[in-house]
This record gives C-alpha cells, structure tokens and sequence, in this order.
C-alpha cells in the first residue's frame, strides 16, 4: 500500500514534468509499461494467498488507472500547448504583396509583321517565306544582278565557304515562287536579311518584307495605290507620301518612297522620312523565272520592318529592339 502510493506521487511528479509528447510516452511507458514497477508488482502477486491476491490486484490496477488519468489530462495539455505554439509560428501576413505572374510580351518587330500581314491580307495578298541561306542565283542572278555587277559589292553580302551566302533581301522568297506559282500573284515576303554593315542605323541581321504583284495589266499607278492604302492603315492616320526617282537592279523604273506623317502628337509629325524602295519589275527578272514579259507586268516595294516599327512605336534607337531588355519590351503589349 505504502509502495503503491509512492509510486502514484512519483507518476503525478514526472507526468507534471513532461516537456512534450514523446517525453510523456516514456514516462508513461516507465510506469504502465512491461517493464513498469507496476507490472513487476502485478507479477509477485503469484506468492500471495487468493484473497490478499483479489485485494492487492484490485490496488494495482486503481494506481494504473489513477496514472493513466494523469497521463491523459497531461496529454491533452500538451496537445494544446502544440497547438497553440504552432498557430503563434506559422502565422500569415495576409497583408504582403502578392507574387506577381509575368504575361509575355510581343517583340515590336513583330507586332508590325503582323500588322504588316493583315493589312496585305485584307486585300487578297498571301504571305510566303523561305530559307534564310540562299544560293547566288535566288539572291542575285535572278534579280538581274550578274557577277561581278557593283550593286553586289553594294548588298555587302555574308557568303559561306561553297558560295551559297545568308540572303540579303527577301527577293529569294519571290523568285522561288514565281518559278512555282502562275501569275496573277500577290504576295509578301517578310522575313529576317543579313547584310555585312554594322553602325548607329545599320544591323547586320534586320527585318524586311517585299511585296510583289504582278498580273496583265500590273501598273506603276496600282503600285502607288497599294503603298498609300497601307501606309495610312499602318499607322492609322492621313499619312502624305512623295515619290522619288531611284534606281534598283531588278525594278525599272524604280522610285524611293518618303512619307509625312499628319498626326500632331506624333513626334516625327510633319517631317519627310524615307521608308521603302518600289518599282515596276525588271523584264530580265521576269525572265529568270519564265514569265512572259510580253503578256506581263509586275510590281515590287521591299521596306524595313525595323524602321517601320521605330516610326509605329516612336522607338529612337534602333539598338533597343535588339537588346532583350524586357523592362523596354514589355512596353507593347501582347
Ligand atoms: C529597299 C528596296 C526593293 C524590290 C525591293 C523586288 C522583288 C522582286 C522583283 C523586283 Cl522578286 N523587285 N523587290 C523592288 C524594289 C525595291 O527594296 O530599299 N528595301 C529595303
């Protein structure tokens, strides 16, 4: 009796202790356990006589089930505590600014592409392209450039070591299609040209698109027609244009096209600037490609869709729109 009773004030003592679950588990473990004092006891209880064995027992197993009681209330204690200090730490600050999701955006380049693709759409033209590496023949001779005629020299071409170069114009795109296609044709060819000159207004890699057309009666009066109605779509507003004599290899005659922007809020309003080269195709081109000069006339305008994009989007240097800056690219929007 007497051991029973320091036992069970020993258990409360420990129990009280416990600093957390697992320490608790031994505990009770220590004293409900196999091993426990009171299982050692329990097993004595083989000596004693029935009676003193019934009475003894029945002590044993209210000392248990008085310690369990304490383990338990101390249990859900501890659960508590857990609880508690857990809220307490893994609080959130609802209040912090969230994470923000970063939407792409288009390259301006490619915003005018298309731009540019739409509006030619719109009026029965269809866009084609091709390969970038080109042979002489689609880059030049068919364009009424022979060998050793200065305007290659001029085109300060990229060649690779079998004489093949990366093109200097999309022109290859519309050779290739003329000797594939029956005319009328009506397309645009934009695309990325490589030329070797490098400096504040020129890039070794820009963006060009040509469009050509040519039918039976295919004029310089069309032409014109065509290059007004897409200058104004272009930049959405009354855009005034002036046509200068030129000269290109493969159109003739040839003309350079400046235009005037009306807008005032427009930074460049109100200035002459140059944009494209056009003109009527060469006979020696159509010829390349087996159409019948005698039967047919062409068109063609070739125009830099950096420029363009500079203009569209006010863009002063041209260096920008190559640096993969997305603080300046993500100015245009998707
Ligand atoms: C410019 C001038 C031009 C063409 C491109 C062309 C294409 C064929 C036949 C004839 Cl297949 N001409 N293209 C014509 C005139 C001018 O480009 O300054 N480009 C940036």
């Amino acid at each position: 009796m007497q051991n029973l009773e320091t036992i069970i004030q020993q258990a409360q003592a420990d129990i009280a202790t416990a600093k957390n679950l697992p320490d608790l588990q031994q505990i009770r473990a220590k004293f409900l356990g196999k091993k426990s004092v009171l299982t050692d006891l329990m097993k004595t209880l083989g000596n004693a006589t029935p009676d003193e064995r019934k009475a003894l027992g029945q002590l044993v197993n209210a000392a248990k089930d008085k310690i369990m009681g304490f383990a338990d209330a101390k249990t859900l204690e501890l659960q508590a505590a857990e609880l508690a200090e857990q809220l307490a730490t893994e609080q959130l600050d609802v209040t912090l600014p969230g994470r923000h999701q970063h939407a792409g955006a288009l390259h301006p380049v490619t915003l005018v592409q298309q731009r540019v693709e739409a509006i030619f759409k719109s009026i029965g033209f269809t866009v084609t392209d091709g390969p970038e590496v080109e042979d002489q023949f689609h880059n030049f001779e068919a364009l009424n450039i022979p060998k050793n005629h200065p305007a290659r020299a001029m085109h300060d071409t990229f060649y690779f070591a079998n004489g093949n170069l990366l093109r200097t114009h999309t022109s290859t795109v519309q050779i290739r299609y003329m000797k594939e296609n029956k005319p009328p044709i009506r397309i645009i060819s934009p695309g990325r040209v490589y030329r070797s000159d490098s400096d504040q207004t020129h890039t070794p890699m820009f963006n060009q698109v040509e469009g050509l057309s040519i039918d039976e009666h295919a004029t310089f009066a069309n032409l014109k027609s065509i290059l007004q109605l897409f200058m104004s779509s272009f930049f959405e507003q009354d855009v005034q244009m002036r046509l200068r004599p030129s000269y290109f290899p493969f159109t003739e005659p040839s003309a350079e096209v400046d235009i005037k922007l009306t807008d005032p809020t427009h930074p460049l309003c109100g200035k002459w600037l140059e944009v494209l080269g056009c003109g009527m195709v060469h006979p020696n081109v159509l010829a390349a490609v087996g159409i019948d000069s005698e039967k047919y006339t062409g068109w063609a305008f070739g125009c830099g869709m950096d420029r363009l994009a500079m203009l569209r989007y006010s863009i002063h240097d041209l260096r920008t729109t190559f640096e993969s800056d997305v603080r300046f690219l993500s100015q245009f929007g998707v």
